[in-house]
C-alpha cells in the first residue's frame, strides 16, 4: 500500500478567518483546537493519512499559532528511512501577495510552488474539521479506476442540512453533472436526488434525499494546475468544481460511514459530547485504525471519591468529591470537592502549577488552574488552563443564546470560557 501511496500528497485546509469556532480560535489557528480532551482536530486527517499509507501531509493555516507547531513537531515525527512529513504553512504576505489567502483554492494556489516541489502526481485536499474515519487509499484507488480528472467524496443528507452544504447530481457513470454551492429556496428543492441508487434502502433514501460534498477532493496533480490558473477562482466549493464539471471528468465516491462537519461551536460542541454516549458515533477505540496525537508520560487520573456518570477522563486529571455527568474531563485537568458538571468539555491544561504558583495564587487571590469547590457547571466549554474559583455557577439560567462577556462567551445557547480565562470565586453566568 505503502507504494501506491507514494504518488499522493495530502493537503489539509486549516482555516480561513476561523470565525466559526470563535473563542476557540482566538488564540490558537483551528487545527490546533482541543478534540475530545487530548487530540487536537488535525489529528483526525492525519491519522486518516498515515492509516491510508499517506505520510506526505501539508497543512495549510491562515495563521501559524505555537501550540499548533508544537504539537505537530513533537507528534508526527516520521522515520529518516521514509520521505514523510507533516509541514504547516502559513499564509505569507508578500509584497506582489499582500491579502491572505481569499478561500479554500486560492490558499492552495499561493502555495502550489510546495505542492509541485513533491513531485505527488495525486493531491488530495481534506478539511481540517470534520470528525471521520476514512480509507483515503479506497477512495482514491476509485478515482484511478475511473479514470477521474477530480472525485469529490460524498454522503447522503436530510433535507434540514442540505442548504449548508455543496450539493451535486450525478448520471449513471457516476460522473457529477451539477454542482451548487449551499443553495436555498427552488435551486435547492432542484437538488433532491433519489439516494436508494447509491445503496441507500428505501426508508433509508427518504429520510436523506441529497447528495453532499464533503469537501474532501482528489485532484490530478496537472488538472489542479490548469484549474487554479484561474485565479478569479478562488474557492473549491463556489467557483473551481463548478467549473470544471464543463472541461473534466468529475466524478463522486459515495462514503457511508459516520462524518460530521465539526467547524461550528454547537456541532463541535456535541460531537464531543456525543463521544460518551454508549455506543459513540465516532469510536476513538478503534484500533485498526487508531487515532494519533502527542504522546505525553501523564500519570493516570487520581479520583476520591467522585461520581462519574457516562464521562470520559483522560490521563493526568486530580478529580475529588465531584459528580461529572455525560462531560468530558481534558488531560491534567484539576476538579474539587462539591462540584457538579453535567455536560461540560474541559479541555485540561498544558501544565501542573507548582507549590510555588499555588502558593502565589492564595497571594494575589488568583484561583488555582482547574475547577474550585461546590461549583455547578453546564452545558459549557472549559478551555485550556482557565482558573475557576469556589462557589462559581455556569448555568446560563436564562437561557441567552449569544452574548460576549468580559471573561466569558455563549455560543447558541453554551456557554464558553476562553483560555486560561479568570472566573472568580461566586460568579454566576
Ligand atoms: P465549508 O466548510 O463551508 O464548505 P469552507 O469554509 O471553504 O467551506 O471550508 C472548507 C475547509 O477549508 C474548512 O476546514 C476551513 O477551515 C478551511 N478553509 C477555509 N478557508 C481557508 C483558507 N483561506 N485557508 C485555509 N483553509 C481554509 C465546504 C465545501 C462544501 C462542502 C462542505 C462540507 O465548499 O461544498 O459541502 O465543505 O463540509
Ligand atoms: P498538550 O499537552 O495539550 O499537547 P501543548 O503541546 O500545548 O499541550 O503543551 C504541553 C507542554 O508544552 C507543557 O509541558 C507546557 O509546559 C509546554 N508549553 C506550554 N506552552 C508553551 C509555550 N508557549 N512555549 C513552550 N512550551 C510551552
Amino acid at each position: 500500500m505503502i507504494g501506491a501511496m507514494e504518488k499522493v500528497l495530502a493537503v489539509i485546509l486549516g482555516g480561513g478567518k476561523g470565525t466559526r469556532l470563535y473563542p476557540l480560535t482566538r488564540e490558537r489557528s483551528k487545527p490546533a483546537v482541543p478534540l475530545g480532551g487530548k487530540y487536537r482536530l488535525v489529528d483526525i486527517p492525519i491519522s486518516n493519512c498515515i492509516n491510508s499509507g499517506i505520510s506526505r501531509i501539508l497543512v495549510l493555516t491562515q495563521f501559524n499559532s505555537a501550540s499548533l507547531n508544537r504539537h505537530i513537531a513533537r507528534t508526527y515525527r516520521f522515520s529518516q528511512f521514509t520521505n514523510g512529513f507533516v509541514e504547516i504553512l502559513a499564509a505569507e504576505q508578500t509584497p506582489e501577495n499582500p491579502d491572505w489567502f481569499q478561500g479554500t483554492a486560492d490558499a492552495v494556489r499561493q502555495n502550489f510552488r510546495h505542492l509541485k516541489s513533491t513531485h505527488a502526481t495525486t493531491i488530495l485536499i481534506l478539511s481540517g474539521d470534520h470528525l471521520y474515519r476514512m480509507d483515503y487509499a479506497k477512495f482514491i484507488a476509485y478515482h484511478e479506476s475511473f479514470g477521474n480528472d477530480i472525485t469529490v467524496s460524498v454522503t447522503a443528507i436530510p433535507p434540514d442540512e442540505a442548504s449548508e452544504f455543496g450539493l451535486l447530481k450525478v448520471d449513471e457513470d457516476g460522473r457529477v453533472i451539477e454542482f451548487r454551492e449551499k443553495p436555498t429556496g427552488a435551486a435547492l428543492e432542484e437538488m433532491r436526488v433519489d439516494t436508494t441508487r447509491f445503496g441507500l434502502a428505501p426508508e433509508e433514501a427518504a429520510k436523506r434525499p441529497y447528495l453532499a460534498s464533503m469537501g474532501i477532493y482528489v485532484f490530478k496533480m496537472d488538472v489542479l494546475e490548469s484549474l487554479l490558473r484561474d485565479t478569479s477562482r478562488v474557492d473549491f466549493g463556489k467557483e473551481v468544481i463548478p467549473h470544471a464539471l464543463e472541461t473534466h471528468r468529475v466524478g463522486a465516491y459515495l462514503f457511508n460511514g459516520y462524518w460530521e462537519d465539526i467547524g461550528t461551536i454547537s456541532a463541535f460542541f456535541r460531537a464531543n459530547i456525543e463521544l460518551t454516549d454508549v455506543l459513540p458515533r465516532f469510536n476513538f477505540f478503534d484500533m485498526s485504525a487508531p487515532i494519533y496525537t502527542r504522546p505525553r508520560f501523564l500519570p493516570g487520573t487520581k479520583v476520591r471519591n467522585a461520581q462519574i456518570i457516562n464521562s470520559i477522563i483522560n490521563e493526568g486529571c486530580i478529580i475529588n468529591e465531584a459528580t461529572i455527568r455525560r462531560s468530558i474531563v481534558g488531560i491534567r485537568s484539576r476538579i474539587e470537592g462539591g462540584t457538579h458538571f453535567d455536560h461540560v468539555l474541559m479541555m485540561g491544561a498544558d501544565e501542573y502549577e507548582t507549590v510555588d504558583e499555588l502558593q502565589q495564587n492564595r497571594a494575589a487571590g488568583r484561583p488555582d488552574i482547574g475547577v474550585g469547590k461546590f461549583c455547578t457547571i453546564r452545558n459549557a466549554i472549559l478551555d485550556k488552563g482557565v482558573r475557576i474559583g469556589n462557589n462559581v455557577r455556569l448555568l446560563n439560567e436564562s437561557g441567552v443564546k449569544e452574548a460576549d462577556g468580559p471573561n466569558y462567551f455563549i455560543r447558541d445557547g453554551i456557554i464558553i470560557i476562553p483560555k486560561e480565562a479568570v472566573i472568580p470565586d461566586n460568579t454566576t453566568i
